[in-house]
């Protein structure tokens, strides 16, 4: 077996792993994050148990912490107070950001994690079967509830030689994405292994399963081995070290084999992180902002290469520099080195240890600015500018170009690469996680008017009729359909939230959707391939849902986003005939006659354009499961009438 089957295997709770079937596995450790935490802390108390149920459940608070309003205080309070009343572990704001402090502090190899964030693989980094997902899978995986997914395709990445010098881990799974894209990877497992990866420590590792996640994989994995076992030493955690290799006989779908001397500093260009160029051809392009961070490189290998990078120099004129650690334990020793003397000595921006300018909730770039990113998305207007240009390229290459004030392939420079590996001992604090007591039951749960209810739905009815509110293109993110940034703060809000619906893409969709709705209409949207690709925010699914939205057609869907739509009722239909699509427009009337009858009976779809008068064959897979969440009007109306 390969690690990928070994970990699932022990986790099995039904199904075989036959690649493309319907399996559920046991989730031993659950994460949250504050903008998709409240709706999975709402939907957990609304089963009504007394505590959670898995090994454990840690509450992050990282995403919305800039506070502008009451809304963000107020959040932090209820999940506080969430996480005291039911036993779960509450990491304070300041703390640092999800992914890393999971990966130093709780991380165990071989155990499976499911988290409502799409970067929670950054924990296959350390051997663990780490998953995203939407927020009310978490929530019942801390019910105790089992997880559903596709059994995957095991894909094997082997890793062979050596890094130049100038060449990091952000450039290794650059070159990943540059081979296998942003989409067309649902239901695979990437799993790396080879001679390689002897040659990368756990925070490397884990730059690398983060960033997967462009990929649009199921999840990433190393091998636990003996650099996972000194990291968690490092980590004063030796003791949840085991050994996870895969057998020499283990079998994979595919093998695709890197040789790491090959690779050269890349880039993502805008506007998608699959768009992958060698830094050597932007060489010279002004830049007029550098950020350094994010779950996908604020280790204190990266921030420390960083300052030595920085150390004695001042940043360019022109290039506002901002540096936000991964985590208070990053900070701490980088205040111990000296090294964070250097940084704010060579004039760098010292940000809140967050996700911050990450999710666009600060640090916007000016009017058709360069930003050099260490982060991991560069969509559209996610960095709250829509007509900037976002570059995501490693720590080395962000900080060369914060000296130069234009991008420069760091080996054309006179500069001399630092070299810096990881300490044998990390600093230890864990003051800013709140353990909860035994008996949480006379917690009161704080809620501010923020803090609203998870919206019903209704079953869904025999046949659904009415018009395409949108037509989208291809590559549609969950950052098109519910934009974060300055909008974030109304994620426990449903009914505020739901007028930003498709902001970036149309403003007007959100009135029109509610005017439809209001006539009594069913909406549908119609898309191109990989609709839904990047967060795993349900808000995508939630949002449309209560503007009337019942179905979605699209050429293809990625995983995350479909599971959240089943969900929440939103049937994710796939043209049948391509072409198809090119035959709607917005405002067609539809009609899906006998839509009811046709998933409980197995029957083809077929789609009605009454507006040309012409029939569209559909494709609709569910398992027997999805099936009655759709027919129900979604999951918690299942729970209703079910055990978990
Ligand atoms: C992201 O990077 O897009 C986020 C913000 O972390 C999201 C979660 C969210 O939307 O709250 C993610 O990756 O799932
Ligand atoms: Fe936070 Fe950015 Fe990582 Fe998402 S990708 S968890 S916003 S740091």
């Amino acid at each position: 077996m390969n690690v990928t089957q070994k970990i699932l295997s022990e986790h099995l709770v039904s199904g075989s792993l036959t690649p493309g079937e319907e399996i559920a596995i046991r989730i031993d450790q659950t994460l949250t994050q504050d903008a998709t935490g409240t709706m999975a802390c709402l939907q957990f108390e609304s089963m009504g148990l007394d505590r959670v149920k898995n090994e454990l459940a840690v509450s992050y608070v990282d995403h919305n912490t800039v506070q502008v309003g009451f809304e963000n205080a107020d959040d932090h309070r209820y999940l506080q107070s969430v996480a005291a009343r039911y036993g779960i572990v509450f990491s304070r704001p300041g703390n640092g950001i999800c992914h890393q402090l999971h990966l130093e502090r709780f991380g165990v190899p071989g155990k499976t994690l499911l988290g409502s964030d799409s970067h929670t693989p950054t924990g296959g980094g350390l051997g663990m079967l780490a998953i995203g997902a939407g927020g009310l899978d978490v929530a019942v995986a801390m019910a105790g509830g089992a997880f559903y997914l596709t059994a995957p395709r095991v894909v094997r990445i082997t890793l062979k030689g050596r890094l130049k010098p100038w060449v990091s881990a952000k450039d290794i799974i650059l070159k990943v994405l540059e081979v296998f894209g942003t989409k067309g990877n649902v239901g695979c497992v990437f799993e790396y292994g080879g001679p390689g990866i002897a040659h990368l420590d756990v925070p490397e590792r884990a730059t690398i399963a983060n960033m997967g996640a462009e990929c649009g994989v199921t999840t990433s994995v190393f091998p636990s081995d003996d650099l996972t076992r000194r990291f968690l030493e490092a980590q004063g955690r030796g003791a949840a070290w085991r050994e996870i290799l895969p057998d020499a006989d283990a079998a994979y779908e595919r093998e695709v084999i890197l040789n790491l001397a090959d690779v050269e500093p890349l880039a993502a260009a805008p506007h998608s992180p699959g768009n992958v160029t060698p830094v050597a051809k932007l060489e010279g392009m002004k830049v007029d902002q550098v950020l350094i961070g994010s779950c996908t490189n604020s280790s204190y290998r990266d921030l420390k290469t960083v300052a030595r990078l920085l150390e004695g120099r001042t940043v360019h004129p022109d290039v506002s520099l901002g540096i936000a650690p991964g985590s208070r334990q990053v900070l701490a020793m980088l205040a111990k080195d000296k090294s964070l003397a250097a940084l704010v000595g060579a004039g760098a921006r010292i940000l809140e240890n967050t996700c911050g300018f990450c999710i666009g909730n600060s640090m916007s770039p000016g009017t058709e600015g360069v930003s050099l990113r260490t982060s991991n998305r560069n969509f559209e207007g996610r960095s709250g500018t829509p007509s900037a240009r976002v570059y995501l390229v490693s720590p080395e290459v962000a900080a060369v170009a914060a000296i130069h004030g234009r991008i420069r392939d760091p080996r054309r420079t006179d500069l001399e690469c630092p070299r810096v590996s990881m300490p044998k001992a990390f600093e230890i604090d864990d003051s800013m996680f709140l353990r909860p007591s035994e008996d949480g039951s006379g917690v009161k749960i704080i809620r501010g008017p923020n803090i609203g209810e998870p919206p019903k739905n209704h079953a869904l009815p025999s046949e659904l009729a009415g018009v395409v509110v949108i037509k989208v293109g291809d590559n549609i993110t969950t950052d098109h359909i519910m934009p974060a940034g300055a909008r974030l703060k109304y994620r426990s809000n449903i009914p505020a939230y739901a007028r930003y619906v498709f902001e970036p893409v149309d403003p007007e969709f959100a009135g029109r959707a509610k005017k439809f709705q209001d006539e009594g209409g069913h909406n549908f949207i119609v898309a191109g391939e990989s609709y839904g690709q990047g967060s795993s925010r349900e808000h995508a699914a939630i949002c449309p849902m209560f503007l009337g939205v019942k179905a979605v057609i699209a050429k293809s869907f990625e995983r995350i986003h479909e599971a959240n739509l089943v969900n929440f009722g939103i049937i994710p239909l796939v043209f049948a005939r391509p072409a198809d699509y090119d035959k709607l427009k917005a405002g067609d009337r539809l009609r899906l006659a006998g839509i009811r009858q046709a998933i409980v009976e197995g029957k083809p779809i077929v789609l009605r354009d009454e507006t040309a008068g012409a029939d569209m064959p559909l494709k609709l897979t569910l398992s027997q499961r999805q099936a009655e969440m759709i027919l129900a009007g979604g999951l918690l109306n299942v729970m209703k009438t079910s055990k978990l």
